[in-house]
């Protein structure tokens, strides 16, 4: 994948509010054109392999229950130096520190229901997206 391109998970709790409109609009207002798109949902297990990196955190098992409670968008992502941009656009882990004009600070109601997951490097979008699309789903 190209190091332009980042990955993006609309969480259950923004599906579940009926915000997917909101932040797609968000995200593409922002600039980056949409490469891949679905909904879906995960496994539990899906979850944990997801979320693999934190296995040894407090947080993890509420973090797994919560990302496969129910439907997430989730979606590939391209606009020059995207990985960086989309963190940005996103704001703070934390709403109450997520800035003005974030998605974030507009859709997240807590440091563990914050709305949208975005990758952390190029590597981990590519690891990521290819999770979740097959090659011929992405455009
Ligand atoms: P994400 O990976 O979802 O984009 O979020 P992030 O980089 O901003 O935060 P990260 O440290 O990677 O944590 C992943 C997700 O775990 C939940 N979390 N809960 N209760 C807590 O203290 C806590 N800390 C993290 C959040 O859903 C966070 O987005
Ligand atoms: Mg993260």
């Amino acid at each position: 994948m190209a190091t332009n391109r980042t990955f993006t998970m609309i969480k259950p709790d923004a599906v579940e509010k009926g915000h997917i409109g909101g932040i797609l609009s968000m995200i593409t207002e922002a600039g980056f054109r949409i490469v891949s798109l679905k909904l879906t949902q995960l496994t539990v297990a899906d979850a944990q392999e997801f979320y693999a990196v934190h296995a040894e955190r407090p947080f993890y098992g509420e973090l797994v229950s919560f990302m496969s409670r129910g439907p997430i968008v989730a979606a590939i992502l391209e606009k020059d130096n995207a990985v960086e941009d989309f963190r940005k656009l996103i704001g703070a882990t934390n709403p109450a520190n997520a800035e003005e004009g974030t998605i974030r600070k507009k859709y997240a109601t807590s440091m563990g229901e914050n709305a949208v997951h975005g990758s952390d490097s190029d590597e981990n979008a590519a690891i990521e997206g290819a999770f979740h699309f097959a090659g011929r789903e992405q455009f």
